[in-house]
């Protein structure tokens, strides 16, 4: 007796069973896409790349990146009991460019991530604020997402890809971000500052491969580090240039929890990328994009939701103990760029 899917199976080469071995550490939810445009309340070109939060109520809320039929993008929030369905949406705009006293917003706001400070009692938002000056990293405080309070733009252009970590170390707040050098390229860095406002003491992270690898030409934060009792778990998307566009995919790095400038591990392979007409076909093709997650109350329960090709909403399910142990084995130690 055959198996399904050998070349002797009674359906033969033609017509053999094709078995789906890719691994699957994070499983998409079968409601995918969760929101695009089509659900908006107010006409929208494209929804995606959306900041999450668990609020104190239990809700889920996604801060949703939202781009207009002129191009330029703004956030808006939507709210859910389950996290999955019946989305409440605001109205209008959540929070949208303000060019007139924020010049660097001009083109318009994107990719917001965000954390809550305990310290400070709000959630901080940081995002992508686009201007004719390029893009750059800026950064927003409000308790109910309802109301904000700019510090402003914390980054010069061009850099993107910001998050701050929740607490302080040795006193200081850590941004981890991504700057684009001309000669050093696109590589995560983190800062530190004493005040959320004056940021120093810059330091690469982790670097770009080159080459073949997944994580070759660009890479940057995805959503903001799970801390675990390993380290800070961080994902970060990897691009990779090929002769039909840049590919999107996801991989780890574990940090030091006391010195996270220090890297642990990182993988050597990506976990998730592209692989649905959802996430191969939209805006921009081949992209998956996830800029927040919620961790169950278990602290190993993660929701991770991400943009799909720059056009849709979608989450993708799995463990955070699972990520830990498979990173355990598919990692190399430090922040080795291979050659
Ligand atoms: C990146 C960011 C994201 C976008 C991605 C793919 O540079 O600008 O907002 O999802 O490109 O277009």
């Amino acid at each position: 007796m055959s198996e399904p899917g050998s070349s002797r199976s009674a359906a033969g080469i033609e017509g053999r069973v094709r078995v789906d071995r890719r691994r699957r550490l994070l499983t998409r939810h079968p409601d995918n896409p969760l929101l695009t445009a089509a659900d908006w309340p107010y006409f929208a070109n494209s929804v995606f790349n959306a900041g999450a939060v668990r609020l104190a109520s239990g809700e889920t809320l996604l801060l949703c990146r939202v781009e207009d039929y002129s191009g330029r993008s703004h956030f808006c929030a939507a709210r859910s009991e389950d996290g999955v369905g019946d989305w409440r949406i605001d109205p209008k705009p959540t929070l949208a460019p303000d060019p007139e006293h924020y010049p660097e917003e001009a083109w318009g706001i994107e990719d917001p991530r965000v954390v809550r400070l305990d310290e400070v009692g709000k959630y901080s938002v940081t995002y992508t604020c686009y201007s004719p000056a390029g893009p750059g990293v800026s950064l927003a405080l409000t308790e109910d997402f309802d109301r904000f309070e700019r510090i402003g733009n914390i980054m010069v252009p061009e850099d993107k890809d910001a998050t701050l970590l929740p607490r302080r170390f040795g006193g200081r707040w850590a941004l981890i971000h991504r700057p684009v050098g001309p000669l050093a390229g696109a590589n995560i860095w983190i800062s530190y500052s004493p005040d959320l406002k004056h940021w120093g003491d810059h330091r690469v992270l982790l670097r770009a491969r080159r080459g073949p690898w997944w994580d070759a030409t660009k890479i940057g934060l995805s959503p903001p580090p799970i801390e675990t009792e390993e380290g800070w778990l961080m994902m970060y998307h990897g691009v990779r240039e090929t002769a039909s566009g840049c590919l999107y995919r996801i991989g780890l790095a574990l940090l030091d929890s006391d010195d996270p400038s220090r890297c642990l591990r990182r993988s050597t392979k990506w976990i998730f990328g592209p692989e649905r007409d959802y996430e191969r076909m939209g805006d921009v093709w081949d992209v998956v994009f996830p800029c927040g997650h919620v961790v169950g109350e278990d602290g190993d329960t993660l929701r991770l939701y991400y943009g799909a090709a720059d056009t849709s909403v979608a989450l993708a399910e799995g463990s955070v103990r699972s990520l830990l142990d498979w990173l355990r084995d598919n990692s190399q130690p430090g922040d080795v760029a291979l050659e």
